[in-house]
């Protein structure tokens, strides 16, 4: 008899199709299932490649088929309460996410993030770090490169970040850390989780498999952290604060970034040697390099990398210096909390281009923020009219409006003076103008660069 397994591998996405490719290739049988009617066998057979061979199957879940499968590997996108898979939990089926999936064939010391704001900007760092001491390195995870897509090609040696969301935590088994970082958690997916206890529950999981040899990353100022590493921890925690000195943790100090981990006092570097801006961005600085000493980065390497990593694309970006005045590409601020962090993150006064596709959101909380930050407001799009009434009505008067972003970039960079900052952060969607924030973020940098 074959030992041959049968995986089933819920949800096509680029989660699914990564993982089938790699179940086929260490010789196992793959059914990959999809519950989207709409989509084309086809298509999905060519992004396989070399597993494009497997079963398919799309719509409902032949109940047949449960009794054939070894384990399910989850979609992230796939909710746990689904009719299916609650069909394949009550016949016993193991059920892995992608991520346990990439685990099991995987090699090498991971370091996993999570956390509900900052993952991907500490995911990127820590990759950056990493592979200034370790040239074996790999980024993965919900950053948007499924970590079954480079499981096949890890070593002993290799070095991992991976960005881990809630949704992948859920169905893990044996995924197993060396360190862990959760930075913050604050209400997000609840319509998932259902609560906010259980979301809690599931990003903490991260540390599950950890040991007392292992290490855990978490943020001192986040109540719910700051108890779950004084109580319920099993790895050793490395705590960070921007608020106050943490003794063998990692701090800010009148503008520096301090590391006391091992006992010794070490500065990683002024928050002005870095690229990226705002207190979030500080927290998210000091849990790489926690996580990256505690992968065996020493602190040149780390510094080094600190002070030439740029921001994640289209969030509070860099792009250049002109005449003194900085411009800062922040096009997925595509809603109000989001651009509220934006300006808070401002050190110079500031000229804001916003607006644009309306989602019928309110622009007062956004608003608010601007007194000693922002000195001139320049609106775009089909928002401009309604964020300026709403503006006014809050004593706030400094505008100018913008027919292009051309005309935008013209208007700020005429406005600004030397010792200012140009910010596009729209608090807005990019539609109707633009095809995506993307988009929106590529053209302001484009216009920028020409200056
Ligand atoms: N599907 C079903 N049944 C369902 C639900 C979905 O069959 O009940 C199918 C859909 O028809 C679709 C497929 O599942 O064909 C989609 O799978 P997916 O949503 O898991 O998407 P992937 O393309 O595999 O991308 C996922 C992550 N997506 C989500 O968590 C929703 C990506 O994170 C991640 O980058 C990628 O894996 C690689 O790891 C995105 C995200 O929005 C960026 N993440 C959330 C966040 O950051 O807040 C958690």
């Amino acid at each position: 008899m074959s030992d041959k397994k049968t995986y089933l591998v819920a949800g096509s996405g680029i989660s699914g199709i990564a993982a089938a490719k790699l179940l086929v290739q260490a010789g196992e049988d793959v059914v990959l299932y999809d519950g989207n009617t709409k989509i084309v066998e086809e298509d999905l057979r060519a992004k396989l490649g070399p597993a494009a061979g497997i079963s398919i199957v799309l719509g409902e879940l032949p109940e047949t088929l449960v009794e054939e499968v070894t384990a399910c590997i989850i979609s992230p996108g796939i909710p746990l309460r689904v009719p299916f898979v609650q069909q394949l939990k009550a016949a016993g089926v193991p059920l892995w996410s992608e991520i346990e999936l990439a685990y099991r064939y995987g090699n090498g010391r991971i370091a996993a993030i999570t956390g509900t704001n900052g993952k991907t900007t500490t995911t990127a760092l820590t990759g950056e770090i990493l592979a200034e001491a370790f040239p074996d390195t790999h980024v993965v995870g919900n950053i948007g490169i499924p970590y079954t897509e480079k499981a096949a090609m890890l070593q002993e040696n290799s070095m991992v970040a991976a960005e881990i969301s809630s949704f992948q935590l859920e169905s893990i088994v044996d995924f197993h850390p060396a360190v862990t970082a959760i930075l913050n958690i604050t209400p997000d997916h609840l319509d998932r989780h259902g609560s906010m206890e259980e979301y809690i529950r599931v990003k903490e999981s991260i540390t599950a498999n950890q040991t007392a040899e292992d290490w855990c990353v978490l943020n001192y100022e986040d109540e719910e952290l700051r108890r779950f590493g004084q109580e319920e921890c099993v790895p050793q925690v490395v705590f960070f604060s921007s608020q106050r000195i943490m003794p063998g943790g990692l701090y800010l100090q009148e503008g520096n970034i301090i590391s006391e981990i091992d006992g010794e006092r070490e500065i990683v570097c002024h928050i002005e040697e870095l690229n990226i801006l705002g207190r979030h961005n500080y927290e998210n600085v000091m849990a790489a390099v926690g996580i990256c000493r505690k992968m065996g980065v020493p602190m040149e390497q780390i510094r080094h990398a600190c002070v030439h990593f740029r921001a994640v694309e289209h969030r509070i970006e860099f792009v250049r210096e002109v005449q003194g005045v900085t411009y800062y590409n922040d096009s997925k601020g595509t809603n109000t909390d989001a651009a509220i962090q934006a300006v808070k993150a401002m050190v110079r006064p500031t000229v804001l281009i916003g607006g644009g596709y309306d989602k019928g959101s309110e622009y007062d909380d956004w608003i608010a923020e601007f007194p000693g930050k922002v000195r001139l407001l320049i609106l775009i799009g089909q928002t401009a009219s309604k964020i300026a009434e709403t503006a006014v009505r809050m004593g706030f008067d400094q505008i100018l409006y913008a027919d292009s972003m051309e005309e935008a970039v013209a208007l700020a960079s005429s406005h600004a003076a030397s010792g200012e900052a140009v910010l596009l952060s729209p608090a807005c969607a990019s539609w109707g103008m633009f095809k995506n924030y993307e988009e929106r973020g590529r053209i302001f940098k484009e216009l920028v660069n020409q200056l």
